[in-house]
């Protein structure tokens, strides 16, 4: 991932920070920050806390097509609400270019700060040179873009995707450790062009090639969705005799995969392993009842940070380039005891 240093960070939100000043959307605040065309301090008291009821955050979402996404939805409308900061939530419906219209419209609306979770990494530096040049701040929370001019974006929150990638390889390769035959692998890889699918699917294969028994014989995109997850496993099952290990890039395609699975006869989380991505409850339910072998947690729960970043942005305040969400991975075992307490 592309990361702003620190200067670079500082100056990214130096230029923010002039820029609200300059289109004075933001509710009167920042008083020292535009006097002296300066950041205020992280500890804030150089800067004045604009209230949240005069903040307005414009959130351009990928979807609907996955228990991970409506749990995202969910936490940043709940969170937004709890903060008092005004959204305007608008549905992409998994296509770049209703993202693209929905940005502009935000900037058209002179909201004060945008965030988005881009569908796809590419073909973004027009519509975000848009929003810089209108004084507008970005925040790209859960997914990242691949333009190489950072300063068009304030920070990124969410998930690291190869580092997920990577602990499902680890598992693999720890299960086939003394393994002394080929292993078949198939892969339901997430919408194609998306950071999640580049990236799970990288460090899944950087850890792998460490073991020349693990073979990767067949990779297809499932598009993050339990139906399309079941009809590429009906693919694979018919073009394929013996696979050995399914890893799905999400929950939902893993769930759609298990009832193509069970259709040709076979037992999931037995004949066929499963690891994917996640842990929505659903996924859990599978893994606890030994379908699923192994999760990766990736933490859907992103509403209370944003809604931190966007404070602290419109403050003034410094906010890091990069912040990464916590998480971890579940065993069959250790799903039936997180279960209960799962809230999504
Ligand atoms: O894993 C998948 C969703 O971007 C992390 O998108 C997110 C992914 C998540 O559709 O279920």
């Amino acid at each position: 991932m592309k990361k702003l240093g620190k200067m670079g960070a500082v100056l990214a939100l130096t230029l923010t920070v002039m820029m609200l000043g300059a289109c004075g959307n933001n509710g009167g605040g920042n008083t020292a920050a535009n006097e002296t065309g300066k950041a205020a301090e992280a500890s804030g008291n150089g800067g004045t806390k604009t209230e949240a009821k005069d903040i307005t955050l414009g959130f351009s979402q990928v979807g609907a097509e996955s228990g991970w996404r409506s749990a995202n939805t969910k936490s940043i409308q709940d969170s937004a609400k709890e903060a008092g900061i005004t959204l305007k939530f608008s549905d992409a419906q998994q296509k770049q270019e209703n993202q693209i219209k929905a940005l502009r419209s935000f900037i058209q609306q002179k909201v004060d700060v945008i965030a988005f979770s881009p569908v796809v990494e590419s073909g973004w530096d027009t519509v975000l040179k848009e929003a810089k040049d209108a004084g507008i701040p970005v925040v790209l929370t859960d997914r990242a873009v691949d333009s190489k001019d950072t300063s068009l974006y304030v920070t990124f929150l969410g998930s690291d995707f190869v580092e997920e990638g990577r602990k499902a390889g680890q598992w693999l390769s720890e299960q086939y450790k003394d393994a002394s035959e080929d292993i078949n692998i198939v892969e339901l890889q997430g919408t194609t062009g998306s950071a999640p699918a580049n990236d799970r699917m990288s460090g899944f294969a950087e850890v792998i090639a460490g073991n020349p028994h693990l073979k990767m014989i067949a990779s297809q995109s499932g598009d993050f969705t339990r139906a399309k997850g079941k009809e590429v496993m009906q693919a694979f099952l018919k073009a394929n005799k013996d696979i050995d290990v399914l890893y799905a890039h999400n929950d939902d395609m893993a769930l759609g995969a298990i009832q193509a699975i069970e259709a040709a006869g076979l037992k999931p989380g037995e004949d066929i392993r499963i690891i994917s991505v996640d842990a929505v409850k659903d996924g859990m339910q599978a893994a606890s009842e030994g379908k699923i072998n192994f999760i990766v947690e990736c933490n859907p729960l992103l509403g209370p940070q944003l809604m931190q970043v966007v404070q602290d942005v419109v403050d003034g305040k410094q906010v890091e380039a990069r912040i990464v969400t916590e998480e971890s991975t579940f065993t069959s075992e250790q799903a039936k005891e997180a279960l209960p307490n799962r809230q999504y």
